[in-house]
């Protein structure tokens, strides 16, 4: 019998380092009196970084909006910028603050990344780069993109906010592209409460980024650019560090629960699943999509939704609608038509996956997936009466 779950259960919730050591960590603050303003942990954490993206060229930043827009500004990128619609709509914003174009292409049907032959078909005089957004942690068609950039000498920068610890050809992600941006939001699986990252290419890029960061200073009396705030403080560095340690257990509790997931969903008619990712990726299980065929499973991804809040399970349809949907961005190019995108935006369904989740849980949920096919095609599954204790079950 299944039973709607007495707490909610969200899409994510954050992981949270042993409470004993993040007091402990406090206490260094308490005595240095130094919150913010490239204080010792943020310069801590961000050698720990470097050495674990094993590059220098790394800034960090108070979150990966913000650390995103710097990076377009601080790499003069101008005019038109060929992206993805299917993403989070900071992707764009960072675009729009840099007053510069969005071009939205499709994206490909398997992972939904960027279609690289999309990209090619898209690029005018006014292109100078292509943000591709690593969606879902899943890798971007990396050599085709390197291709077509290279050939048509435009710059390529990813949005990586869902990918840390994804791994291709044993290469951390961020090796590839000119930058890529992840975000550090209590939201992902490595956060500090809010947190962006930029690792680039080019090593004359991190003064630039250093100075737009913090105002434009470069010492206490000269200004060298019009800068912003941007910094990350001590607290954020500390949640950032105490959670580097645990990064590789976080990965192995999501990869168990993206495996119960897979095996009981896997046989219901109308839910698919993205394809085993490649052998050469190491997948950090940053969310778990699945697409819903309305006609196959016998109700639309909307109701599926809603059906599930009554079972306490809160889903999120990422990322429905698509960004060139917004009214702030209706009207603004779109090359081409954007039949995947458009059909992957309403069928997207990304289930709740995090480090604490029981994989019990993860299995009524899937049962509760089952039960609610099952229910369209008239089969009775459950015993309705033992539902009686729980008034207001959704049955
Ligand atoms: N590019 C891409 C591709 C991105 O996905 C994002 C962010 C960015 C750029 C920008 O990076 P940041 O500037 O954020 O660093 C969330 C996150 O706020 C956002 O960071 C993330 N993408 C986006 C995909 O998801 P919401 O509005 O859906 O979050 P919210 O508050 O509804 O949280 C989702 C669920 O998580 C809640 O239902 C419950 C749980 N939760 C959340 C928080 C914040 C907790 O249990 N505890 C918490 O503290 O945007």
């Amino acid at each position: 019998m299944i039973k709607p779950f007495e707490k909610p259960i969200y899409v994510t919730r954050p992981y949270l380092p042993p409470l004993e050591e993040f007091c402990h960590g406090l206490q260094e603050i308490w005595e240095n009196r130094w919150l913010t303003n490239n204080g010792p942990i943020l310069q801590r954490f961000t050698q720990k970084l470097s050495n674990f993206f094993e590059t220098d060229n790394i800034s960090l930043f108070n979150n990966g909006t913000l650390a995103l827009q710097i990076a377009l500004q601080g790499m003069g990128i101008s005019g038109e910028v060929i992206t993805t619609p299917f993403t989070f709509v900071a992707t764009t914003h960072a675009l729009f603050w840099n007053k510069i174009r969005p071009v939205f292409v499709d994206i490909e049907p398997e992972y939904y990344t960027l279609d690289p032959e999309k990209v090619e078909a898209a690029i005018t005089p006014w292109t100078t780069a292509i943000l591709a957004v690593h969606v879902y942690g899943h890798p971007c068609k990396l050599n085709q993109l390197a291709d077509i950039a290279r050939r048509h000498n435009l710059r390529l920068i990813y949005d990586a906010a869902h990918a840390f610890g994804t791994e291709v050809g044993n290469k951390p992600i961020a090796h590839f592209g000119d930058l890529s941006m992840f975000s550090f939001h209590s939201t992902k699986l490595f956060h500090s409460i809010e947190g962006g990252m930029l690792i680039f290419r080019e090593a004359g890029l991190k003064v630039m980024f250093d100075y737009l960061k913090n105002f434009g200073f470069k010492n206490e009396v000269e200004v060298v650019m019009p800068g912003t705030n941007a910094k990350m403080n001590e607290m954020q560095a500390l949640m950032g560090i105490q959670i580097l340690r645990y990064l590789e257990e976080i990965i192995q509790k999501r990869a168990s629960i993206t495996d119960v997931y897979r095996d009981r969903l896997r046989e219901i008619p109308g839910i698919r699943l993205v394809p085993a990712l490649p052998s050469e990726i190491k997948y950090n299980h940053a969310y778990m999509p699945i697409e819903v065929d309305e006609q196959e499973f016998g109700m639309s991804r909307d109701v599926l939704y809603e059906k599930l809040k009554e079972w306490n399970v809160f889903a999120r349809r990422y990322f429905y609608p698509l960004i060139c949907d917004f009214p702030c961005y209706r009207g603004i190019s779109v090359n081409g038509n954007l039949t995947v995108a458009r059909r992957v935006a309403d069928r997207i369904l990304t289930l709740p996956i995090y480090d604490s989740l029981e994989l019990s849980y993860v299995e009524t949920i899937c049962e509760i997936i089952r039960h609610l096919h099952r229910k369209t095609l008239g089969e009775p599954t459950v015993n309705f009466a033992a539902f009686a204790d729980y008034a207001g079950a959704p049955i």
